[in-house]
């Protein structure tokens, strides 16, 4: 450490944050003319993009540093958040919010002859994530922070985020999102942290000189993990928290013998391979595709990580009894369930501590949430594949296992059945790890994402686990979003106007105060200002569509139905695509009189299909077939559009999501976990056609059934129809048939082409009930139409719904879990 002479001269040149126009514009042409060695005569707007990044950086850093040292001072509990998707979308303007510096950094970037707006538009999204689970994961750092949680982030750093869709024809196209083609301004790079992971090898069994036995694993290739760093800045506070991301490099060790051969090529190609472990993010969304390189990207950063805690904790020179006074990680989904093996791992043959203290440990140390109850989601892992990878780990989990089955046995004797049932070892060909069941075993608490979910997961796919453990274990923790992306970024004229009336943005830190606008519900002058916002939100929304499929909204008073969200059969855009097709055939068969019932409306799809799922990706297409005819068909004229927007992410969702009068959240009973755009419609003042599902079901409770359109079989019964569909037989209502036919009759493009989409649902059972659902969904969308017609009444409902969204915050989630999960406090408690 530098010398206490020194030390004056260090405390004299202390690094000043900007906090005026003067000295943002002074480090921003400082930033030009250094970092970016440009001038004046050369700086164009993804230069000024940067060096308003960089000058914001630097505040940021310096408060990093600060709440960094805090937090180390204080050396209270700490949380980890382990996930493998963080889909954070655009930092800069998120920063100018959360700091407060908005108004200032617009007006001198306005001195230096840009515009903030074109300037934000020129960041890449870090689209690190799929859909929801990822953002949620982004959600949440940015509440942590903003609570004031010792809390860190830990992920990959991918080199390719999610893939950008591209609509040729009318079908997903894929292109690499090689979003660090700039430098990224956002992240730090430590290049000195540098942790060895090894794969591979084998494993040593000895005794020791008490004749215990000891077992060392010797790997058989290594890499490096180095971290990089990405300050999370909370919003109204100078705490800023970190989200470290692992980046794969090869070890600078050479192999002797491949050099001594003079094949000098192939050791670098050796080394090469290291970094495809972090170069791609896979893009499946509640899918499980198991794929050697994603273990590996699993193990790779899950046991950088701990090796990153376990430094951390044995710097405050404490004994191991007292970890979990220290530590809690949660597992976002079974992504990182590896980690509980690790650290069973770390304790037992490096630290040489008795596994039963250890696993004690461990189960205190984790918590795991369950995302999803979709079987073709949930995680497994061939033995053998993880005999070759990773194979002490896979004696750990052959123990774990038998020591859980030995207790099960205990307390349920001779129950064989419930054994195998419940065996973290699947007897199938091939024998497979079931990821879930060891999270389960590995975790002191198990959360679902929205009350009925979190009920069907105990019900349902862990219901022997609830046998085992009791209830106790299991517990709901409902989603939430950030206010401060989600309505002040993504809505700031709708930001304001609630500001107008709750006079001040005390809001954005608790959101229930958005009670207050109840008051204003029927104050005509506010009616017709919300309205107004709502339009001008549209008008955005136009635009982009415009920019971005050439297309022409003519109408903006149309009512904007918008489903965006990743392409799923069990989403059923295929049911919203569907009931267009039908609003369609109604309008061409109405006379001018009945066409004067119809709500003009604008038909918004977007979002992107994993590459393999085929029946996703014919949904794209059917959706832009059907968008091709009517857009093109006089006779509809501006009675109906259909528009498919490219490439939906984060900073497009931003645009959307304020833009609807209604979103759809049309998922067959049962099978959403939660959804968390359904509260961002919500938020911004859009009113919502749903099924009873996931979040939905708290929507309604909060917002009150008169303000939400409900339609759909219930889940407790989707299993009996299902089997019924199989064992009897079943017929699709006749106004599902007709467009069908109409599909089939070449009325969108070539019939046969969707003729896999249309006999899933037709021949093969209708796994998603879309037949079942389709009257009562056309019944909610002719209330839709209704209720449309009635501005004032609409309005009211939007009003309504935004002023009791309150409970979806995030702020409110990571609460919940600190207290009921993490037994962590925020730091200036
Ligand atoms: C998804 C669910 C959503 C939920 C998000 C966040 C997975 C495995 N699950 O309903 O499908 O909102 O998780 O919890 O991605």
């Amino acid at each position: 450490s530098i010398p206490l002479k020194s030390r004056e001269t260090w405390k004299k040149f202390a690094v000043q944050k900007f906090d005026s126009k003067d000295s943002f514009e002074n480090s921003f042409v400082r930033h030009v003319e250094t970092t970016l060695a440009r001038s004046l005569y050369n700086c164009d707007e993804l230069a000024a993009y940067q060096a308003t990044s960089e000058t914001i950086r630097d505040n940021l850093i310096t408060d990093w540093n600060k709440t960094q040292q805090k937090q180390t001072a204080k050396d209270q509990k700490r949380v980890y958040y382990f996930s493998l998707e963080f889909l954070m979308g655009r930092a800069l303007d998120n920063a100018l919010i959360n700091t407060k510096t908005r108004d200032l950094v617009r007006d001198s970037v306005d001195d230096l002859g840009f515009n903030l707006e074109d300037l934000i538009q020129k960041e890449p999204d870090a689209a690190l994530g799929n859909g929801g689970l990822g953002r949620l994961a982004a959600c949440f750092v940015d509440s942590l922070s903003s609570g004031e949680y010792p809390a860190w982030g830990y992920g990959i750093r991918y080199q390719y985020g999610i893939f950008a869709q591209k609509i040729i024809d009318g079908y997903q196209v894929e292109t690499p999102d090689y979003w660090l083609k700039f430098n990224n301004p956002w992240e730090i790079a430590r290049n000195e942290i540098q942790i060895p992971i090894d794969f591979y090898g084998y494993v040593e069994h000895t005794k020791n000189d008490n004749g215990v036995k000891k077992s060392n694993w010797i790997g058989g290739e290594r890499v490096i993990a180095t971290a990089f760093d990405f300050p999370v800045p909370g919003y109204d506070t100078k705490n800023v928290n970190n989200l470290r991301l692992w980046s794969a490099q090869p070890t600078t060790e050479f192999d002797f013998a491949k050099f001594n051969s003079g094949d000098y090529q192939n050791s670098v190609q050796d080394q090469q391979r290291a970094e495809t472990i972090t170069a791609v993010l896979y893009p499946n969304d509640n899918f499980d595709s198991g794929k050697e390189l994603r273990l590996k990207q699993q193990y790779f950063w899950v046991a950088a990580s701990l090796h990153d805690i376990i430094r951390r904790f044995k710097k405050s020179k404490r004994p191991w009894s007292e970890f979990t006074d220290q530590v809690a990680i949660q597992l976002n989904d079974t992504h990182p369930t590896i980690a509980i093996v690790e650290l069973q791992r770390i304790l037992v043959d490096l630290e040489g501590l008795p596994w039963d203290q250890a696993w004690s440990i461990v189960t205190n140390t984790f918590g795991y949430t369950n995302h999803t109850v979709l079987p073709e989601a949930l995680e497994k892992w061939p033995v053998e594949l993880f005999q070759r990878l990773l194979p002490r780990h896979l004696e750990i989990i052959y123990d774990i296992n038998l020591f859980f089955l030995q207790t099960v046995e205990k307390q349920f004797p001779k129950d064989r059945e419930l054994l195998s049932r419940v065996s973290v070892i699947e007897e199938s060909q091939p024998r497979q790890i079931r990821m879930a069941y060891l999270a389960i075993i590995g975790s002191h608490k198990v959360n679902g994402v929205a009350e009925l979910h979190s009920e069907l997961i105990k019900t349902t796919i862990f219901k022997d686990f609830v046998k085992i453990y009791g209830v106790s274990k299991f517990t709901n923790v409902t989603n939430g979003i950030t206010p401060r992306r989600w309505l002040k970024q993504a809505n700031p004229e709708l930001a304001e106007l609630i500001e107008s009336k709750l006079g001040s943005d005390a809001y954005l830190k608790d959101l229930t105060l958005l009670k207050k606008l109840e008051e204003y519900a029927d104050d005509s002058d506010f009616v017709k200002k919300w309205a107004q916002v709502k339009t001008n939100n549209k008008a955005r929304l136009i635009g982009l569509i415009k920019r971005l499929t050439n297309i022409e909204i003519p109408n903006p008073e149309a009512l904007f139905d918008i489903q965006v969200k990743r392409i799923h059969e069990y989403k059923r855009q295929q049911l919203n695509i569907f009931g267009v097709i039908h609003r369609y055939l109604q309008i061409k068969k109405a006379s001018p009189e009945e066409r004067k019932s119809f709500a003009p409306k604008v038909s918004i799809f977007g979002g992107k299909s994993a590459p393999g799922y085929y029946a996703a990706k014919l949904i794209i297409k059917l959706i832009n077939s059907v968008a091709e005819t009517i857009n093109n068909d006089p006779d509809v004229g501006d009675l109906l559009k259909v528009v498919f927007i490219p490439d939906y992410n984060v900073s497009k969702a931003e645009i959307i999501a304020p833009a609807s009068d209604l979103s759809e959240h049309i998922s067959t009973a049962g099978t959403e976990a939660s959804g968390t755009s359904n509260m961002k419609f919500v938020l911004n003042g859009g009113l919502i056609i749903g099924t009873v599902d996931g979040a939905n079901v708290e929507i309604t409770r909060e917002i009150g059934e008169e303000n939400i359109f409900l339609f759909g079989n219930l889940s407790e019964n989707v299993e009996e129809i299902r089997y019924s569909h199989r064992y009897n037989g079943y017929q699709l209502p006749e106004s599902l048939e007709e467009v069908i036919s109409a599909i089939e009759a070449n009325k969108f493009g070539d019939g046969n082409e969707f003729r896999q989409l249309v006999e899933s649902i037709k021949y093969h059972g209708d796994h998603y009930l879309v037949g079942d659902d389709f009257e009562s969904y056309l019944k909610a969308q002719e209330l839709v139409d209704e209720s449309f017609k009635d501005t004032k009444e609409w309005v009211k409902k939007s009003i309504l719904s935004v002023a009791n969204s309150g409970f979806f915050s995030s702020d409110r989630a990571i609460n919940e879990y600190a207290e009921g999960i993490w037994n962590v406090e925020s730091i200036n408690t």
